[in-house]
């Protein structure tokens, strides 16, 4: 590990060790002194399940029931730390493995997987959960978060004081998204409107086989100041950590405070999507290294070592992640494939020339072809 550069591990907010040892912090230990033994198992049980999910996920994709799959591997302390923290009023713009903030909305999970078995356009009600879609168009979304939080500031939901009613934004994209122009046009005007929004980046230190070390010369992070955004670097392995930070976030954010960039340092675990083999660009000594700092082992530890882990409860746990992994496989394969034409329904809210003509054409090419069996 480098002292210098943006794979630096200097100066990282981190509540618990990779050891699983609680240690002080100054200025975030307060934000999770509330965390009962209780709390500490739900948040191990979220990103126990969203595992096993991303792990059946990968399977369905193996054996053919999905096209794609992008794996959250290595980030569950990260997506479960901060999605813990919103609020229900609170709103999310995700990238596309964002699996475990998912979760933290209540979403049914197997909903995730409708757009990487290419049935849906997206999976799930947005407004329902306050998560927006998947975004794949890297770094589109935080203009679309900014401008959401702009909004918001707008209507008056910020800084009221009333705890129902303040409302924050989240933006999730990774440390390859902080290259695309897109994100500095979002930390503009996100900086100069004061807008509502936390621009929550998973430094997994890859973006496809491209190193953080081609995307910058300093920590991430250290970009965001310059903009005139205050910016944090919290170990991403650690979930109390990505909690406590991304907890003061939100309220700066809530308050009237304005944004906050935070950079979560972790590791994707996993190739980039089932599409990708890392064998090709990494070491196996790399991987390693991370898989010795193994967010869920690091809570397992923890609990283990204050004996709050009993066996009744990870025995439980380990059941209804078996149940999850039966549901999901009968769920993905139960599910009809839809009239491909279908697809020009809901593109607009009105009736559009354009995808008119689109749908013409192809119900006439799809016409074209002799019916199943050959012979008109
Ligand atoms: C605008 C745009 N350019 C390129 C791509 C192709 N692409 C897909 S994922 C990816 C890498 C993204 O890396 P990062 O932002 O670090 O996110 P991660 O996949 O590591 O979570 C690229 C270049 C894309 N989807 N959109
Ligand atoms: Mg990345």
């Amino acid at each position: 590990m480098s002292t210098t550069g943006p794979l630096t591990d200097d100066g990282l907010v981190q509540l618990l060790t990779p050891g699983g040892q609680r240690v002080e912090h100054p200025d975030y230990s307060y934000r999770v002194a509330h965390l009962d033994a209780e709390a500490l198992r739900g948040l191990y049980r979220d990103m126990v399940i969203v595992r096993r999910f991303d792990t059946e996920a990968t399977a369905l994709q193996r054996q053919g029931e999905l096209g794609l799959w992008a794996q959250s591997l290595g980030q569950e302390a990260a997506q479960i730390g901060s999605g813990r923290a919103l609020l229900p009023q609170d709103y999310v713009f995700p990238s596309y493995r964002e699996h475990g903030v998912a979760h933290t909305r209540g979403l049914d999970l197997a909903d995730l997987l409708r757009l990487f078995r290419g049935i849906d356009h997206g999976g799930w009600d947005t407004a329902a959960h306050n998560f927006h879609l998947y975004t794949l168009v890297i770094g589109s979304h935080t203009l679309h978060a900014t401008g959401y939080a702009m909004g918001v500031q707008r209507d008056g939901d910020v800084g009221t004081g009333d705890p129902t009613r303040d409302t924050a934004v989240v933006t999730y994209f990774g440390d390859g998204a902080t290259s695309q122009g897109d994100v500095s046009e979002a930390l503009v005007f996100a900086s100069v409107n004061n807008a509502p929004v936390v621009f929550f980046c998973q430094n997994n230190q890859w973006a496809i086989s491209e190193p953080t070390t081609r995307q910058s010369r300093v920590p991430i992070a250290d970009r965001a100041p310059g903009f005139g955004i205050p910016s944090v670097r919290v170990d991403g392995n650690d979930v109390l950590a990505c909690h406590a930070v991304t907890a003061e976030a939100l309220e700066r954010a809530r308050s009237g405070g304005g944004p906050t960039f935070i950079e979560a340092f972790t590791y994707r675990m996993g190739a980039h999507t089932t599409s990708d083999d890392p064998t090709r660009y990494r070491s196996a000594a790399e991987e390693d290294y991370w898989s010795q700092r193994d967010p869920i082992d690091r809570l397992r530890l923890h609990l283990e070592a204050i004996g709050e882990l009993p066996a009744a409860f990870t025995a439980e746990l380990d059941a209804e992640a078996a149940l999850l992994g039966e549901r999901l496989r009968t769920t993905v394969r139960g599910w009809e494939a839809p009239e491909p034409g279908s697809m020009f329904e809901h593109v607009y809210a009105s009736p559009n020339a354009v995808v008119e003509a689109e749908r013409a054409w192809f119900e006439a090419y799809e016409g074209s072809f002799l019916p199943a069996g050959g012979a008109r």
